[in-house]
This record gives C-alpha cells, sequence and structure tokens, in this order.
C-alpha cells in the first residue's frame, strides 16, 4: 500500500533534518549490514570491507544519492529507480533478503541518532518508505 500523505510527510521531514549527512548513515548501515548479516559479504569480493574503508564510504554515497532520489519520488518509486532495480535484481542479483537486511540496518541507524525523532509513527512511516525502496530494487527479480 503506498505511503499515507502523514507517512510522506515524515519521511520527507527526517530527510531534510538528515541533510548532507545520509552519506554518512548509509554508511553506517552497510558496515551493520556486512557485521550483522555476513552472507551478505558475498556481492562485495572486489571490496575492501574493512571498518573506516574508503570503498565502502563512497559506496554509501551512492546508496545515499538513490534513496534521496527515491524521497523525492515517493508518488512513483518503481520509475525512479528502475536501472538501480536492473543493476540489483538482474545484473547483481542481490536476493530480496539481503535488501531486506540493509533496509533493516538503515532503520537501526537512523533511529540510533534521531531518537528524539523516533516515534513509532516514524518508525512505521520509514519501514515503509524502505520496504517500497526494496520492492522496487527487486520488482525486476526473476
Ligand atoms: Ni546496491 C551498486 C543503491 C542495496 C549490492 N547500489 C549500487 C549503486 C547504487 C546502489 C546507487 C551504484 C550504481 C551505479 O554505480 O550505477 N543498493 C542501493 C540501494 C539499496 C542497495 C538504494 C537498498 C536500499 N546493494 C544493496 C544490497 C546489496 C547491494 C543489499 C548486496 C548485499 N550495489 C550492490 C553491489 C553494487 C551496488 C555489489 C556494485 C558495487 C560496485 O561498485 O562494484
Amino acid at each position: 500500500m503506498a505511503l499515507s500523505p502523514a507517512e510522506r510527510a515524515a519521511v520527507r521531514a527526517l530527510w531534510r533534518k538528515l541533510g548532507s549527512n545520509v552519506g554518512i548513515y548509509a554508511t553506517e548501515a552497510l558496515e551493520r549490514t556486512f557485521q550483522a548479516f555476513p552472507t551478505t559479504k558475498a556481492y562485495f569480493p572486489h571490496f575492501d570491507l574493512s571498518r573506516g574503508s574508503a570503498q565502502v564510504k563512497a559506496h554509501g554515497q551512492k546508496v545515499a544519492d538513490a534513496l534521496t532520489l527515491a524521497v523525492a519520488h515517493l508518488d512513483d518509486l518503481p520509475a525512479a529507480l528502475s536501472a538501480l532495480s536492473d543493476l540489483h535484481a538482474r545484473q547483481l542479483r542481490v536476493d530480496p533478503v539481503s535488501l531486506r537486511h540493509l533496509g533493516h540496518c538503515l532503520l537501526v541507524t537512523l533511529a540510533r541518532h534521531y531518537p528524539g525523532d523516533f516515534s513509532p509513527a516514524m518508525h512505521a512511516s520509514l519501514h515503509k518508505f524502505l520496504s517500497h525502496v526494496i520492492s522496487a530494487l527487486a520488482s525486476s527479480y526473476g
């Protein structure tokens, strides 16, 4: 189900607050994903995955930019993310479970850095947003 107007407003408000820090949090979320769900590391054999890796940081910024694009296109996520869906589902064949692991770690990271904003309603809104992003990315899978 699409995000309600209130859920969209919550996601947009938090994103405004994140400002230029989205890359920092996406990087932390990637580091958490690799540590908490080590099977996800298999997709990055060509990366230095050690803590503080410049490659992970650069990749975190790319993930962050894609998420910011998604926030700007809440009405039409599948179209906005169609090229990325093709990349993840068809070319990289990232399994949907790994996508959900990163979504979970993004949620944990944001809750940790914005505890005062993380009401149950904000939690639900972000979870729904991330679920939509993940569905869009996995939509070419098959
Ligand atoms: Ni993902 C590349 C966004 C989840 C594995 N990924 C990208 C790029 C973006 C991106 C943007 C860069 C594309 C380009 O260069 O054209 N990835 C996202 C987003 C999510 C996500 C928004 C989920 C919220 N990716 C994942 C997950 C995995 C993953 C969960 C594997 C566990 N992604 C990759 C790999 C690449 C990649 C592998 C290529 C990396 C490289 O540079 O070689």
